[in-house]
């Protein structure tokens, strides 16, 4: 089970098949190793039920306790490759003890 915290965002078309893509975040739950977090990618078009399981792709592992999918969205082209891309938030992760917190950029496409 997903954790309710985190984040959800319309992406528009992130892989340009033409329909519209969704992103969900979590930062506890199951899913989500505890507070390391967890990020669900799932290209449409989709059903009125999304399980976590059918996620198209799954973003992890960006340090413990990172919080990664706090903070999740997308739809602009950030890039500019002419691809709109999906961004979210580590607010944890940092590499140093001053836990700095990330901003992650993934290319769609
Ligand atoms: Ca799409
Ligand atoms: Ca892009």
């Amino acid at each position: 089970m997903l954790g309710g915290n985190g984040g959800l965002g319309p992406l528009g078309d992130i892989d340009g098949d033409g329909n519209d893509d969704l992103v969900l975040g979590s930062y506890s739950g199951s899913w989500a190793a505890n507070s390391d977090g967890v990020s669900l990618l799932f290209y449409g078009p989709m059903g009125a039920v999304q399980e976590p399981e059918d996620a198209d792709a799954i973003f992890t592992g960006y340090g413990p306790d990172a919080m990664w999918g706090l903070g999740v969205g997308g739809g602009r082209d950030i890039d500019g490759d002419g691809i709109k891309d999906l961004w979210g938030t580590a607010l944890g992760a940092s590499g140093d003890t001053k836990r700095a917190g990330r901003f992650l950029i993934v290319s769609g496409g």
